[in-house]
């Protein structure tokens, strides 16, 4: 049976409640069953509006044989009787219940990629996020993302320990530049690599960010963050809230709001 890892997230209300209650849910569902549940780790909230209450962030395996839309779908239908409201992106929230991976081995590997308006997976911010793989490698580090060509395992330990600086590539020389300028106005100590490889042309039509890079081009096995290709500049507070994530000691130097 297809088998999906799933992220859970909550910081408004009696979280482990309302994560218990939802999980609970999920296994009701006829052919489902949640078969592995990480620990619950409370994380400081990032992004979104100021003084949001901390995070307990949490991941689960789920075996179902819905479709990954029907997954998705009745996902939200269990977010909105738990009380969840859409207000501001990224807000506080009673519960959010993403889906990080398809997992299912029979899979070839192209069926675990998912790109449609309401459902992309593997979730396109999950490899830079310590409050979704801190959580995840409890239950899925052998797991393989799709894209990256690592073990989530490989990811949790790049993003810890890799080196302290981010290599920019793809998209225009101008799109890069804009980002670099940005980043070195909001991280003056972060390490930037490098103005040859925010020189040079690359062929991929997105601008993407790897973080925790030690050479000069991409490669393979890291956390990496993809701009959005249209109205690129609207990428930006996520951004910098990844950054904020990976390095918290770097201090934020100039506001955005
Ligand atoms: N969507 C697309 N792909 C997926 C997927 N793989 N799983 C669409 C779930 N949903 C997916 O999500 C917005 C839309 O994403 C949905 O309509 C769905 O069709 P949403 O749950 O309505 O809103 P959201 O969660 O606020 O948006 P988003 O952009 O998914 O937020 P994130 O990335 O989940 O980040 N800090 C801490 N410490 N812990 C957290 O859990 N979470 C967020 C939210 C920010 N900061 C956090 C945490
Ligand atoms: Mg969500």
């Amino acid at each position: 049976m297809p088998t999906f890892l799933l992220a859970v997230g909550s910081n408004l209300g009696d979280s482990r409640r309302t994560i218990d209650q939802s999980l609970s849910a999920i296994d009701q569902w006829e052919n489902t069953q949640v078969v592995a549940r990480s620990s619950l780790h409370r994380t400081r909230a990032l992004g979104g509006p100021q003084g949001q209450g901390e995070f307990l962030n949490g991941a689960v395996v789920v075996q179902t044989n819905r479709t990954p839309l029907e997954l998705l779908h009745a996902l939200q239908e269990i977010e909105i009787a738990l009380g969840r409201k859409r207000e501001e992106r990224w807000s506080a929230r009673t519960i959010d219940l993403d889906i990080l991976l398809a997992g299912d081995q029979k899979l070839l590997p192209g069926e675990s990629v998912i790109e449609t308006d309401c459902l992309t997976i593997p979730h396109p911010r999950m490899s830079y996020r310590p409050f979704v793989l801190g959580p995840a490698v409890e239950i899925a580090g052998n797991w393989s993302h799709p894209l990256l060509h690592a073990t989530l395992d490989t990811l949790w330990q790049q993003l810890r320990e890799g080196d302290e600086s981010l290599l920019l590539y793809g998209g225009s020389a101008e799109d890069r530049k804009w980002h670099v300028d940005q980043l070195t106005a909001h991280f003056p100590t972060l390490r930037i690599l490098g103005p040859a490889t925010v020189a040079r042309e690359s062929p991929s039509p997105q601008l993407a960010i790897q973080l925790r890079q030690q050479g000069e081009g991409p490669i393979s096995g890291l956390p990496t963050l993809t701009l959005p290709a249209s109205g690129r500049r609207s990428g930006l507070p996520e951004l910098l809230a990844a950054i904020e994530g990976v390095w918290p000691d770097l201090g934020r130097q100039v506001s955005t709001e």
